[in-house]
């Protein structure tokens, strides 16, 4: 067994199901995970079976009454020590998170560090969770509006941040008050449950377990119970638009509250005045860097056609030279795809590349080796192939080359999704063009840096098929809290709003 594994409390057989401790002996499937980077197994998790999941939910729900109650800033303080406990495991957890998700180690523990991040900034907005106050029309009368917890809450993450997205959730939901059931990724639970672990000995230790749950299940019973629980007023979610779409329906119908972290078909646009140095390594960690698989990966690629030809051929000498491997090595760059399933999206994909006339640049094929590593794959592509239209979570990028830049800003927005866009250039004019309200249509617009890598301080998500949620930081934390507008009287009348009068007599 790995040393890393035996560090973060992890064994051959682990419990997938945590509420106030433990479930000994949950009544679900048995699941193994497997590496990607070898495809050996890493370690068999119990699951949830349905009763287990409503155990959860009893302690979620229980839990809240007393948790919404703790003074914010004690919340904060408990969160300082969620911090200060994936400080002491960064290395041993990003270690796990490279092996059981793929994605090379400094990116394992960039993960980690984006955990600590977004702990930090919910410590300082556990003093901060501000409501305005306004000024009444009426006489002798207050009107402020305050925020108070939601409930017990619902986070589903994807394979692809394992650790972080969790985290920008939970951070958050914590100093707001809220207790949560966590359903991870059935391809990465024993990243969550390492997690788990940490946050059982930072809040036994402060004698509020039942705040951080766990329940390790398949979608179709535990994922359904939860999306349609009504007791759960928010269901933060993030994966595909297939799958959002399917938990956007269920939330609605119980008119409760989504935030949906949906796929994304993110573009980086390069004007001839780019700065080329920094234009070239953008793009290639943006569409090679965790091997494709961020809902921020780069996937089309303008380039105004007086650079194109020297850019792409500057970017396929490099993606030649990429170095890919075990992820836990120091100078590999390019780790393997998720799964067989993976392989496969990537290689159908390919397949109506061909079909549609694209032209396969670099890339294209599986290694030959152990586990599920791909080419870096560059396609010449038009706008007006489907394929191009689709997020293939894998690292294909789409190159197209445009000559003026509205019609590359109308291409990079003629998609159905709206995460992450890019602009490079030195104009001043071409950047604000791109941020303008007519410009990039994205939830994310950036200017001489990728798409991928946002920082927590932001509010993350996008719109259109994306599925217009925010997360981590900025105001997204009032998604998280229910608003009170409250009004008080301290006159000895009743003057009604809008001058309306009800005079008994
Ligand atoms: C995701 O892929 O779901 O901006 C999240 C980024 C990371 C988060 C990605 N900070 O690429």
């Amino acid at each position: 067994m790995r040393d890393f594994l035996k560090e973060l409390g992890l064994s051959g057989v682990n419990s997938g199901v945590c509420a106030k401790g433990w479930v000994e002996r949950p009544g679900g499937d048995e699941l193994t995970s497997y590496s990607p980077v070898d495809a050996e197994p890493i370690g068999k998790i119990l699951q949830a079976n349905e009763e287990d999941y409503a155990r959860v939910m009893d302690v979620a729900t229980e839990t809240f009454d007393t948790w919404r109650m703790v003074p914010a800033p004690r919340r904060g303080e408990i969160v300082r020590q969620m911090g200060e406990e994936l400080r002491k495991y960064k290395r041993p957890l990003g270690q796990l998170i490279s092996w059981e998700m793929g994605k090379v180690l400094s990116e394992g523990e960039g993960e980690v560090q984006e955990a600590i991040d977004i702990a930090d900034f919910a410590v300082g907005l556990s003093r901060q969770l501000y409501g305005l106050s306004m000024h009444s029309e009426r006489p002798q009368h207050r009107m402020y509006e305050q925020w108070h917890p939601l409930g017990p809450i619902g986070i589903i993450t994807a394979f692809n941040f394992p650790v972080a997205v969790w985290a920008w959730n939970a951070m958050i939901a914590a100093v707001c008050g809220d207790t949560m059931v966590w359903k991870p990724s059935s391809k990465t639970p024993l990243c969550a449950i390492a997690v788990q672990h940490l946050c059982n000995r930072v809040m036994k230790a402060n004698d509020c377990e039942g705040v951080f749950n766990l329940v390790v299940g398949r979608g179709s019973s535990v994922g359904e119970l939860l999306i349609n629980d009504g007791r759960v007023p928010l269901i933060s979610a993030t994966g595909s638009c297939h799958m959002g779409r399917r938990i956007g329906e269920a939330v609605a119908k119980r008119l409760s509250r989504a935030l949906l972290e949906l796929g994304g078909n993110n573009a980086i646009i390069v004007e001839p005045d780019a700065n080329m140095d920094v234009a070239l390594p953008g793009v290639a960690f943006g569409a090679v860097g965790t091997a494709g698989q961020r809902c921020t990966s780069t996937r089309r690629l303008f380039l105004h056609k007086s650079i194109a030809e020297e850019f792409t051929n500057r970017l396929v000498k490099a993606y030649e030279s990429i170095p890919a491997g075990d992820p836990l090595e120091k100078d590999t760059l390019l780790g393997p795809l998720i799964d067989q399933g993976a392989v496969d999206d990537m290689m159908d994909a390919l397949k109506q590349v061909r079909a549609e006339g694209g032209e396969i640049l670099t890339g294209g094929k599986r290694m030959e080796r152990k586990g599920f590593f791909v080419e870096p794959t560059i396609v010449k592509a038009r706008p007006d192939m489907k394929i191009v239209q689709e997020e293939t979570f894998a690292p294909i990028l789409y190159v197209f080359e445009y000559e003026n830049l509205d019609e590359a800003i109308a291409m990079q927005n003629g998609v159905r999704q709206g995460l992450s866009s890019s602009i490079f250039t030195d104009s001043f004019m071409g950047a604000e063009k791109f941020l303008s309200a007519s410009g990039s249509d994205c939830g994310i617009a950036n200017v001489n840096i990728g798409t991928s890598g946002a920082e927590i301080g932001g509010a993350f998500g996008g719109e259109k098929e994306t599925g217009g949620g925010r997360e981590a930081g900025s105001d997204s934390w009032k998604l998280y809290m229910r608003r009170q507008t409250c009004t008080l009287n301290w006159s000895p009348e009743l003057p009604l709003a809008q001058g309306v009068k009800f005079d008994l007599d």
